[in-house]
């Protein structure tokens, strides 16, 4: 058996938190936990269509997506999101909706230089030349989390690193 929570994964476009979320969900796969990754791909298209990226609609965004959380905990479903959850207390609204060891805060903490210089869909560059306005890290704000449960840097250590240390930290507080 497991314990269901949220892995909430928090950190700038390009930082890897997909990526990482993915990796997770694959060795939670291997030991038969169930688990879920809510990210853009499945979220932004659907559910939350109807939002952008203005400071309220991330807020809405993130607000939703905690609701969405909750009801996958109900579910006894491990469940990793991975969006930049820019504001603090977006973040923090999640957290209160669920119970103390439910909510497990993931900051993905890559500087935004190493995030640039990655630039897989070229938005970097493009919030640079003016063509996307409100760019996280650029024109728009990101607020790192003061007490994270954990923080990763994919810029320091390889991806297996990052997972190994996330699977550590569930084992050692007997999530699973
Ligand atoms: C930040 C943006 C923006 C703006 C489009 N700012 O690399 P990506 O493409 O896949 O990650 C980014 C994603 C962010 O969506 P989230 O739902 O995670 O954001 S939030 O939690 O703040 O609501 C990026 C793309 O969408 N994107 N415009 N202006 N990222």
């Amino acid at each position: 058996g497991h314990k269901s929570a949220v892995l909430w994964f928090t950190g700038l476009s390009g930082s890897g938190k997909s990526t990482i979320a993915n990796e997770v969900e694959k060795r939670l796969y291997e030991n038969q936990i169930t688990s879920y990754v809510l990210d853009g791909d499945n979220v932004r298209f659907g559910l939350n269509s109807n939002l952008g990226f203005s400071a309220e609609d991330r807020q809405e965004n993130i607000r939703r997506i905690g609701e969405v959380s909750k009801l996958f905990v109900d579910a006894g479903v491990i469940t990793l999101t991975a969006f930049i959850s820019p504001y603090r207390e977006d973040r923090d609204n999640v957290r209160k909706l669920l119970a103390t060891d439910e909510f497990i805060e993931i900051f993905v903490d890559t500087p935004i230089e190493v995030c640039e210089d990655r630039d897989v869909k070229q938005l970097y560059a493009k919030a640079r030349r003016g063509e996307i306005k409100g760019f996280t890290g650029i024109d728009a704000p990101y607020e790192a989390p003061d007490k994270p449960e954990i923080t990763v840097d994919t810029s320091k250590q390889p991806l297996a690193t990052s997972v190994d240390q996330i699977m550590a930290y569930l084992n050692e507080h007997d999530y699973i």
